[in-house]
């Protein structure tokens, strides 16, 4: 893929690039929890965004996106929030501006094979490899967390999705086999390795995308923001859902509307449920640590409701075979993928058996990527 990449520059820019390799990532648990200062465990995976990017000492900024053949420019004196995937390019290009970094015009080649819409992260990818790119071009010399902060507040500014950090953290700190438990509250975070010895990590893409997720997103984000307020009428000490626990939600239940009780509810189980799977994980105790990945899921499809039907078939299906240990809907939601971990001998059978049953039930083919955990963002 990076020669390739790097030949299709050439032969449109007539330059030689600079290689930047930036990955999609997973996350074996821990959804909604970033922007409520909880916790995540994270990865890096081996689907990458690749980027091929030169400078060309104009105030334009010339991109080719190998997934859809579409070509689109911008000049440097007019970065403004436009449709498209544009956006990401310029929302980062913004964020170095407004911080005083010197942005010079620069040609790229955006290939790779991360799913566009899967869950997978491929936003935070576009933005982390560049972002990457020009700091190894410019030599701002920017450190990896100041790097997923610009991508985290691209995101915020251009697109307008009020992201938590997990997405650009993952991308830009990943190493190979090892996940990361992220506290999202002070940005510390631990490596351990994926301790489950015979598991592979199988993603089954639901195809489906919808249009909804971002304002739905949102929408959430807003909800556990309205709960912390009734949560601060009573314990003035809350700062966000991270502070809270069950029994706290429970005293002002009376004073919560229904739905933000809901949403409140599953985010506390959830941190909770985080800090618990990181210890099963480092214990390698993976019967525990699937079930908590099941109740995650329950969490997300009844309490945060940001399931769809196609992805609890597709978790109710990893729940009848014995070779999973845990499934459940990763990422934002609302379409995308299941993570699911499976047993390696059984991986071809398992993955036979959902492509089956899903086409039997929905007539389409999921995709069905047996992921491996890699290292994050890299400068070739
Ligand atoms: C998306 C967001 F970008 C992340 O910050 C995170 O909130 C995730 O949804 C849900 O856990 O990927």
């Amino acid at each position: 893929m990076l020669q390739q990449t790097r030949d299709q520059f050439v032969q449109l820019f007539g330059q030689s690039p600079v290689l930047v390799s930036s990955p999609g990532r997973i996350n074996l648990i821990g959804e909604h929890t970033d922007y409520n200062d909880g916790f995540v465990l994270p990865a890096a995976i081996d689907k990458r965004i690749i980027y091929a990017v030169g400078l060309n000492g104009t105030d334009d900024c010339h991109a080719y996106a190998d997934f859809n053949g579409e070509h689109v420019s911008f000049n440097l004196n007019a970065v403004t929030p436009t449709p498209g995937w544009i956006n990401y390019l310029m929302g980062v290009v913004d964020q170095l501006q407004k911080r005083g970094y010197k942005v010079p015009g620069f040609n790229c080649v955006i290939a790779g094979d991360v799913p566009v819409g899967a869950g997978l992260s491929s936003s935070a990818a576009v933005e982390g490899g560049l972002v990457a790119a020009l700091d190894h071009l410019m030599g701002y010399a920017l450190s990896r967390m100041e790097m997923a902060l610009i991508g985290q507040k691209a995101e915020h500014t251009f697109p307008g999705v009020q992201c938590g950090i997990m997405d650009q953290f993952a991308n830009l700190h990943g190493k190979k086999d090892q996940v990361m438990l992220l506290d999202c509250r002070d940005l510390s975070y631990t490596y351990y390795p994926f301790n489950f010895p015979d598991q592979k990590i199988v993603l089954c893409n639901s195809m489906v995308h919808h249009s909804l997720a971002s304002s739905e997103y949102n929408v959430r984000r807003a909800q556990c923001e309205a709960g912390v307020k009734v949560l601060q009428g009573k314990y003035p000490q809350v700062k966000s859902l991270r502070d809270a626990d069950m029994q706290m939600l429970e005293s002002v239940k009376d004073q919560m509307d229904a739905i933000v009780y809901k949403r409140c509810s599953y985010v506390v189980a959830e941190i909770a449920r985080v800090q618990q799977a990181g210890i099963f994980l480092q214990e390698g105790k993976l019967k525990e640590f699937g079930e908590l990945m099941y109740a995650t899921h329950d969490g997300l499809s009844h309490l945060y409701e940001v399931s769809c039907p196609e992805l609890d078939f597709l978790v109710s299906l990893a729940r009848q075979r014995p070779e999973v240990a845990g499934a459940r809907v990763m990422g934002g939601g609302f379409g995308g993928c299941t993570i699911n971990l499976v047993r390696e001998d059984k991986v071809e059978e398992y993955t036979a058996f959902i492509r089956e049953r899903y086409e039997e039930e929905y007539g389409k083919t999921p995709e069905i990527y047996v992921t491996s955990i890699e290292d994050g963002v890299e400068v070739k």
